[in-house]
């Protein structure tokens, strides 16, 4: 069975209870559920990690490394920042797919450019909680 790691970063802990205009009103332990189900239906087991840290994700993405069959990633804020995270995709040789609940290209400049895609197998942004279901069905096939 293909093994997929869900990684979200930071703030992401706090969904559902700020700004929903922007982020909608689950949490993630909603995203988290949505995501077993789907994960079910389509066959493919999962495993969830979220942190608020830098160097803990570049960890998990190296620990990664011959454990598992794709990642899905929302880095946040990273995003826009982190070559470590970049460079640590990179590095595992690992299909993976970068995911944003909004649409960043419709915000802040500082959101347009992402430092991670460029590593990343696609990216997707602004179809809120199902862009990590589309996420999982695709490496599902
Ligand atoms: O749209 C996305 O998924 C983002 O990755 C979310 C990040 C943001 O920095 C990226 O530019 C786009 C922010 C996540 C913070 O989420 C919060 C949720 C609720 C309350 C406060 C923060």
């Amino acid at each position: 069975m293909k093994k997929i790691l869900i990684i979200n970063g930071p703030n992401l802990n706090m969904l559902g209870t700020r700004e929903p205009e922007v982020y909608g009103k689950t949490t993630l332990k909603d995203i988290e559920n949505e995501i077993k189900t789907s994960a079910e239906k389509n066959k493919v087991e999962v495993e969830f990690f979220q942190s608020n840290h830098e160097g803990d994700i570049v960890d998990k993405i190296c620990a990664a490394k011959n454990n598992f069959n794709a990642i899905i990633i929302n880095p946040a804020a990273y995003t826009h920042t982190s070559v470590a995270i970049r460079d640590a995709i990179a590095a595992v040789e690992i299909p993976t797919i970068e995911v944003h609940i909004s649409n960043v290209y419709s915000r802040e400049e500082f959101r347009h450019n992402s430092l991670i895609a460029p590593v990343c197998t696609g990216q997707i942004a602004g179809l809120g909680v199902q862009g990590y279901i589309l996420a999982l069905e695709y490496f599902s096939r």
